[in-house]
């Protein structure tokens, strides 16, 4: 199979596999685990923030931050495609109690700038008013095609919520793969968000597990939270083994990814009926729309199926993601089904 639905899929390399048998480990609820107090050691100071908490998800990451930001009641602004709006399963009404106004960025790789977000933003109205109460980015953006913000746009956001006292939150899933094609360290990328939120399973290729970040305080009492929602864990530091490779190794070739998906979409560009801008694509996400193909997106992904080849349909458009377990022959393997499907 080539499996190109997600860089989630990934399978721990044999160090990986190596650490993970090998790792000390102690109790973590107690805050025993030197494994993974290493982990949460070795991320704060590679983000430049102050403590930093190994989270079973990316989402739990996420809704834990959005919780201690909010109260029941407020708003948090979010891009209409954002992963905690669409792929959360409602998480920020269900724990938070906030709801979400979602905007859409003018552009079509999904960023906000200031100007769009200040439209959105409730303060300083009458008490009837829901609250504005938290400002979430994510960078890459996951469904605006793995696109990427700058240190300065970032900055300029922060720095504009900050003078309305408005905390920002960063989904950093895969900020290693924006920081790779930026070529601007995580730390500042994330300098002045509140909190930020990575994934070490997906581009990295860990096998589970996400880092919270942000001041001590709020990492403290993210801590009650992870614990409340059932995500403290008890000897993971064999999980947390895995993430200290993911965290210093992986991000040496992610390059690779970012290459193989740039291949993958000027690949698909020249096929019939099928729409992306190449140029466009920063990092290891590709999204291309298959409306003038004759086909829909979920015939195309089945047909590819049948050649054991893995993709997700996502409307009129497919989405394809490279990771460590794909190589350039199976992407020229994935274009050659393309062509058949196509004809
Ligand atoms: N993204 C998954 C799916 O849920 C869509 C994927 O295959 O891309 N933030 C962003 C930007 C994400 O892309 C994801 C996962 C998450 C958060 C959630 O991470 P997990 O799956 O660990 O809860």
């Amino acid at each position: 199979m080539i499996d190109l639905r997600s860089d989630t899929v990934t399978k721990p390399t044999a160090q990986m596999r190596k650490a993970m048998a090998e790792a000390e480990v102690g109790d973590d609820v107690y805050g025993e685990d030197p494994t993974v107090n290493l982990l949460q050691e070795r991320a704060a100071e590679i983000f430049g923030k102050e403590a930093a908490l190994f989270v079973p998800t990316g989402s739990m990451g996420n809704q834990i931050a959005v919780k201690l930001h909010t109260k029941p009641g407020d708003e948090i602004i979010i891009e209409e495609r954002g992963h905690i709006f669409n792929y959360e399963m409602g998480a920020p009404s269900v724990i938070a109690g906030v709801i979400i106004r979602a905007v859409k960025a003018r552009n079509d790789n999904g960023m906000l700038t200031w100007d769009e977000i200040s439209g959105a933003i409730h303060v300083n109205l009458p008490y009837y008013a829901c609250p504005t109460s938290l400002i979430c980015l994510e960078n890459t953006h996951n469904f605006g095609g793995g696109s990427v913000m700058s240190a300065t746009d970032c900055a300029e956001i922060c720095q504009n919520a900050h003078d309305l006292n408005l905390p920002v939150h960063l989904d950093g899933a895969r900020i290693f793969n924006a920081s790779v094609a930026l070529n601007e360290s995580v730390a500042e990328l994330s300098r002045h968000c509140d909190s930020v939120q990575f994934c070490l399973s997906k581009g990295l290729g860990a096998p589970v597990g996400s880092m919270l970040l942000g001041e001590r305080d709020f990492i403290e009492e993210a801590r009650v939270w992870r614990k409340r929602l059932g995500g403290g864990m008890r000897q993971v530091g064999i999980l947390a083994a895995a993430g200290l490779i993911a965290l210093t190794e992986s991000p040496k070739r992610l390059h690779i990814d970012h290459e193989n998906a740039k291949f993958l979409a000027e690949g698909v560009a020249n096929l019939r009926g099928v729409s992306i801008d190449a140029e466009k694509v920063a990092t290891n996400i590709v999204i291309f729309d298959v409306l003038e193909t004759g086909k829909n997106s979920a015939e195309i992904v089945a047909q590819l199926k049948e050649r054991e080849i893995l993709a997700i349909p996502f409307g009129k458009a497919i989405r394809m993601v490279t990771h460590s377990d794909i190589s350039r022959e199976d992407i020229e393997r994935m274009l050659i089904a393309m062509r058949e499907i196509l004809g």
